[in-house]
């Protein structure tokens, strides 16, 4: 089997993992720029304040893109570079940064996936409250309206946020991420509540603007799984997916919350604060967006957690799965498992939960067009005689490709792969040393740039459009 002419092999990237160019050409402070000079907060210091230069050296790195043969790039615009302090004065030269590599992509045939916001708030937006404010939603609306306007005549494809979950978790209950707050449960659920309703309402406005493109939201897909068929670990895994998945895919693609979650919100005095109006919209948005987005690098094994733990050890691996987690509320816990394969981060490499979890997603919300936006091998690469010999990347992501055609054949709706990432880049806690992408970066020698083994390899699985794999 091939796949179709209109799935997009493409790869990805996030404005603060590449830019730099942090306090250039009028942009404003994000939340990122602060939170990564705090002392211990990310691996060895590392911040985004130069990155892999992406700002000045996106021709570049366009160029190697192409010759790679993507046929789309997924990226996302830095909010403070459009709108400096979040909900003022546009910022024309953030706007130009972007309407030039909209272009550079657009002349090689290179088709822009745009996400809005991959994390990086404004900071002046974050001092008032970041995503637990409501300001921050009309806010986001407005820096929406001005993206559509100014690149929508040749973006065609939206995402509105990335992995809800992680930010929102990251930020209000494992600190790990900004904000920085710990265990405050009111937060992150608030948070969640508002990031849905701005996700609606920026939908709602695209559509009203008749670009005639799709919008859609990116979410972590990490599907859980019992670690066998004990009812107490199969019901943990009911839980974990209830607040894993259904608390987060149920507004964007059904236009309600779960009862099963909204049922626990009430009788904890943690239900948000939401008008009628927010449901509403939640409710109108649902069948106007498009498509949703699915990162996948891991599904969870997860048991009852028996010995009760709270949840003050997590770490950024928590939203994504990573063993060694227990859950907010000390119903579940991940766990490693001896007959599983694991990166050297300990995060599982498993295709066949890949697979497992798409069919399960199709079971619940149906046929709703999926891209998977982000899958990777985050690793150390090799280098023999100056070439970079990431096989194990090849190999991760060609069983990945393999799950998708898998899927393909079964009916579910996949329009696109985009691996992350495009370049090497900062990964937001474990800085420069893990690495994901096809393009090497070379951070001894001038940020050189140099197509990896992966690269060439992905080049002729887009040519055979798969067939081979
Ligand atoms: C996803 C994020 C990406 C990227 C990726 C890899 O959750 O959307 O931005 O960071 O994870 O994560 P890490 O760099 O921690 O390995």
């Amino acid at each position: 089997m091939k796949f179709a002419n209109d799935f997009l092999f493409g790869a990805a990237s996030a404005s603060y993992q590449v830019e730099g160019a942090w306090n250039e050409d009028g942009k404003g402070i994000s939340n990122w720029d602060v939170f990564s000079k705090i002392p211990g907060k990310t691996f060895e210091g590392t911040n985004g304040d130069v990155s892999v230069d992406h700002y000045h050296r996106y021709k570049e790195d366009v160029k190697l893109m192409a010759e790679i043969g993507l046929e789309s790039y997924r990226f996302s615009i830095s909010w403070a570079r459009i709108i400096p302090d979040g909900d003022g004065e546009i910022n024309q030269k953030g706007l130009d940064f972007y309407n030039n590599l909209i272009d550079e992509c657009l002349k090689y045939g290179i088709v822009p996936f745009v996400t809005l916001y991959h994390w990086d708030i404004p900071q002046v937006l974050e001092e008032c409250g970041g995503w637990t404010n409501k300001r921050t939603v009309d806010a986001f609306v407005k820096y929406a309206n001005v993206c559509y306007k100014a690149f929508g005549d040749r973006v065609k494809h939206w995402i509105t946020f990335n992995e809800t979950i992680v930010f929102c978790s990251l930020g209000y209950l494992a600190g790990a991420h900004p904000p920085g707050i710990k265990n405050d449960l009111k937060k992150y659920f608030q948070a969640t509540h508002n990031v849905f309703t701005a996700h609606a309402k920026a939908v709602v406005a695209y559509k009203n603007l008749r670009q005639f493109g799709e919008i859609g939201i990116t979410h972590v897909f990490s599907p859980a799984f019992s670690i066998d068929n004990n009812p107490d670990n199969e019901f943990a895994a009911y839980h974990a997916n209830q607040y894993g998945i259904a608390w987060y895919y149920d507004p964007v693609l059904k236009g309600e919350y779960p009862q099963y979650v909204v049922k626990y919100l009430n009788e904890n005095n943690l239900t948000p604060e939401w008008t009628q109006e927010e449901l509403n919209i939640i409710k109108i948005a649902a069948d106007d967006n498009d498509f949703i987005g699915l990162n996948y690098y891991q599904p969870q094994r997860v048991m009852k957690n028996i010995k009760f733990e709270n949840s003050k050890e997590s770490s950024r691996d928590n939203s994504t799965g990573a063993p060694g987690n227990v859950s907010f509320d000390g119903v579940y816990k991940t766990v490693k498992m001896n007959d599983k394969k694991y990166t050297k981060w300990g995060w599982e490499i498993a295709p066949d939960a890949f697979l497992e979890g798409l069919k399960m997603f199709k079971a619940n919300y149906g046929d709703i067009k999926i891209y998977i936006t982000e899958n990777g091998l985050g690793d150390e690469d090799v280098i023999i005689q100056d070439e970079v010999v990431d096989v194990p990347r090849i190999k991760y992501i060609e069983e990945h490709l393999v799950a998708i055609k898998k899927a393909i054949a079964e009916g579910i709706n996949l329009k696109g792969y985009y691996a992350w990432s495009s370049t090497d880049l900062l990964s937001w806690l474990n800085g420069y040393k893990k690495q994901y992408g096809f393009i090497y970066v070379d951070h001894k020698n001038n940020l050189d740039r140099k197509i990896k083994l992966s690269g060439y390899w992905y080049k002729q699985i887009i040519e055979e459009r798969g067939e081979n794999l």
